[in-house]
C-alpha cells in the first residue's frame, strides 16, 4: 500500500518534489519542507507507544500528525481546549506517553499541563531532516480518535493506516478529486471531517490546502477569490451561515466541488446554496467508527436530503429491531450497517463497546436510521438514540456532559438533550436540580471549563425536580 500521506505522483527517488502545500492561518509549508519538519520530529518522537497532540488548526498539528504517521506511532489529537476532565481521560485511555504541543512557552499556558504525566514535546516546523523511515504495515494503527458515545467517556476509535488510504482514495474517486484541486475548509483537526479528510486527504491526493484557521463565510470567500479554492468543506452550521451572507457565498461561484458532511444538510440551506452559488452541494455520511462510507458522487444526482451511495470498497444493508433485513425500496426504515475497508477496528479498551457496535458477522452498528432507494440513495432519517446529540456537527454525548455537572458540588441531578437549533442543527439544554444560589451561566462556564467548550449547555433551565417514571428513569422527552 502507498503510505497514507503520499501523493499518487511520488516518486521514491525524489520525495520532496511535489506541489501539495498546506497553508493555514496565512502561515504555508511546502510539501517538502513539511516532509522534513515531519521527519525531524517523527526522530525524536521514535518508539514511542502513542504521542498526543494538542490539535491546533497550526502547521504544528500537520507536522505532528505526519510525524506519526511516518515514524509509526499512533496519533491521538486532543481538542486544543479540553479541560482537564476530558484531557486526562483522553491522555490515560490511550497510554500516549508523549505531548506534543505547538506552544508550551509558559507564558502561554504551560499551566494547561499541571498534573499532566505525560513528557511534553515542543512542535518545531522549522526542524528539517532527511532521515527516511521504514513504511509502517498497513494494518498499523494510525490514529486514536476520542469520540462521544450515549454515556460515560469518549471511547478511542482505532483508525489503521489501511482504512484511512482506503477512505481517501474511495472519496477521491468519488468527488473526482485530484492534485489540481485546491482544497479549502476551516474545520478543526481533532476529528475525522477536517484532519482524515480535510487534511491527510490533501496530502495523499497532492492537492493544496488552505485552511481557513475558522470556517467563517468571509474567509471561504477570500480563500476562493485569492486563493483559487476549487474543493470546499463545510459542516451544514458553516453552509448555513454561508447562504446567510450571499456576498461571501457568490464567491464561491468559480469552485468545482461544495461538500457538507458531519450533520444532515437542511433542505432550504441546500436550495439556497445552489441559488447563490450555481452548485448543488454534495452531501456525504459517515461516523468516527467507519469514515466516510456514503457520498453523493460528483458525476451522480444531488438530491437534496440525501447523502448519495455507498464509497467504493464499502457495503450497506438495512436492519430491523430484530436484526432481520429490511428492504430497500425507499420508504421503509432501518437502522443503517456498513462493513468495508474503511472501518476501525474497533475502540482501544473497551471490548463491551465492540461486542454492542460491530455484528457477529463484522458490520458496524451505526446507530442511524435511514432508507435506501432500489438504485442505492441513501437518506438519513434520524439517529436511534436521542443521547448522542449532533450541534455544530460536533458530536456530543448526553452522558458526558451529565457527568461534568454532577461534578460541580452544587448540582443534584441532570439531565441533558439536544434540541432543534436553527444555526447549529441541534443545541445542548441541561436541565438541572442544583442547590440555592447555582446559576445558569456559571453551570455552562464549568462545563466548558473540564470538558471541551464546545459540550457546553448552550441553555441551562434549573428545575426543583426532573421527571421521572415509576421506575425513577428521567423521561427526556417530557424536557425541552
Ligand atoms: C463561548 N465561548 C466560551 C464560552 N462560551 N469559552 C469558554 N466558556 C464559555 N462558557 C467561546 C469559545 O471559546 C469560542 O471562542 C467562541 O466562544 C465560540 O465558540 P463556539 O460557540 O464553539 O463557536 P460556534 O460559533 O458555535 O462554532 C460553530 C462551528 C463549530 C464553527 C461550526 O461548531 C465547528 O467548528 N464545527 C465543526 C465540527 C466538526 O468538525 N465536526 C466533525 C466531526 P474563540 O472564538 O476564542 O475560539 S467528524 C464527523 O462528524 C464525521 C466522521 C463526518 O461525517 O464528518
Ligand atoms: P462523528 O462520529 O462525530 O463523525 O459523528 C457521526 C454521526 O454524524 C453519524 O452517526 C450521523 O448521525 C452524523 N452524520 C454525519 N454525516 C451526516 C450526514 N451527511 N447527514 C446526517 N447525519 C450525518
Amino acid at each position: 500500500m502507498r503510505p497514507v500521506a503520499d501523493p499518487p505522483d511520488r516518486s521514491s527517488d525524489n520525495p520532496g518534489d511535489h506541489a501539495g502545500a498546506i497553508e493555514i492561518d496565512g502561515r504555508s509549508l511546502s510539501r517538502a519542507d513539511l516532509d522534513a519538519a515531519a521527519a525531524a520530529l517523527a526522530e525524536r518522537i521514535a518508539g514511542a507507544p502513542a504521542v498526543a497532540v494538542r490539535a491546533t488548526a497550526s502547521l504544528e498539528t500537520v507536522v505532528a500528525v505526519l510525524a506519526g504517521l511516518v515514524g509509526g506511532v499512533p496519533v491521538v489529537p486532543l481538542p486544543p481546549d479540553a479541560g482537564p476532565r476530558e484531557r486526562d481521560h483522553i491522555l490515560g485511555d490511550s497510554g500516549a506517553t508523549l505531548l506534543l504541543d505547538p506552544d508550551p512557552d509558559p507564558e502561554h499556558g504551560a499551566a494547561r499541563w499541571d498534573g499532566v504525566a505525560a513528557e511534553i514535546v515542543r512542535i518545531d516546523v522549522d526542524a528539517r531532516s532527511s532521515a527516511r523511515f521504514a513504511v509502517p504495515p498497513a494494518d498499523a494503527i494510525a490514529l486514536i480518535l476520542y469520540t462521544s458515545g450515549t454515556t460515560g467517556a469518549p471511547k478511542g476509535v482505532l483508525v489503521p493506516h489501511t482504512a484511512i488510504a482506503a477512505d481517501v482514495d474511495a472519496l477521491a474517486d468519488a468527488w473526482a478529486w485530484t492534485s489540481e484541486d485546491v482544497l479549502v475548509h476551516g474545520l478543526p483537526l481533532f476529528h475525522v471531517h477536517g484532519l482524515v479528510l480535510g487534511v491527510l486527504g490533501a496530502l495523499r491526493t497532492g492537492s493544496r490546502l488552505v485552511h481557513t484557521g475558522r470556517p467563517t463565510p468571509t474567509r471561504y470567500a477570500q480563500a476562493a477569490a485569492e486563493a483559487g479554492g476549487t474543493l470546499f468543506f463545510g459542516v451544514p452550521t458553516v453552509w448555513g451561515r454561508i447562504v446567510e451572507d450571499p456576498d461571501s457565498a457568490r464567491a464561491l461561484a468559480g469552485a468545482r466541488l461544495l461538500v457538507s458532511g458531519s450533520a444532515p444538510l437542511p433542505v432550504p440551506v441546500f436550495e439556497r446554496l445552489a441559488e447563490l452559488t450555481g452548485h448543488r452541494p454534495v452531501e456525504r455520511y459517515g461516523m468516527t467508527e467507519t469514515l466516510i462510507t456514503v457520498s453523493t458522487r460528483a458525476d451522480g444526482e444531488r438530491v437534496p436530503g440525501t447523502v448519495g451511495v455507498p464509497v467504493a470498497g464499502v457495503a450497506t444493508r438495512l436492519v430491523d429491531d430484530h436484526g432481520r433485513p429490511v428492504p430497500h425500496d425507499g420508504t421503509s426504515v432501518g437502522e443503517l450497517q456498513v462493513s468495508g475497508r474503511t472501518l476501525s477496528d474497533g475502540y482501544l479498551n473497551r471490548p463491551d463497546a465492540d461486542s454492542a457496535s460491530f455484528t457477529a458477522d463484522g458490520w458496524f452498528r451505526t446507530g442511524d436510521v435511514a432508507t435506501i432507494t432500489p438504485d442505492g440513495t441513501h437518506r438519513i432519517v434520524g439517529r436511534a438514540s436521542t443521547d448522542l446529540i449532533k450541534s455544530g456537527g460536533y458530536r456530543i454525548g448526553a452522558g458526558e456532559v451529565e457527568g461534568a455537572l454532577l461534578a460541580h458540588p452544587g448540582v443534584r441531578e441532570a439531565a441533558v438533550i439536544g434540541a432543534p437549533h436553527a444555526d447549529l442543527g441541534q443545541e445542548v439544554v441541561a436541565y438541572v436540580v442544583a442547590d440555592a444560589g447555582v446559576e445558569a451561566a456559571e453551570l455552562t462556564d464549568f462545563v466548558a471549563g473540564t470538558l471541551s467548550v464546545h459540550k457546553r449547555p448552550r441553555r441551562v433551565v434549573l428545575m426543583t425536580e426532573l421527571p421521572r417514571n415509576a421506575m425513577g428513569k428521567v423521561q427526556k422527552t417530557l424536557l425541552g
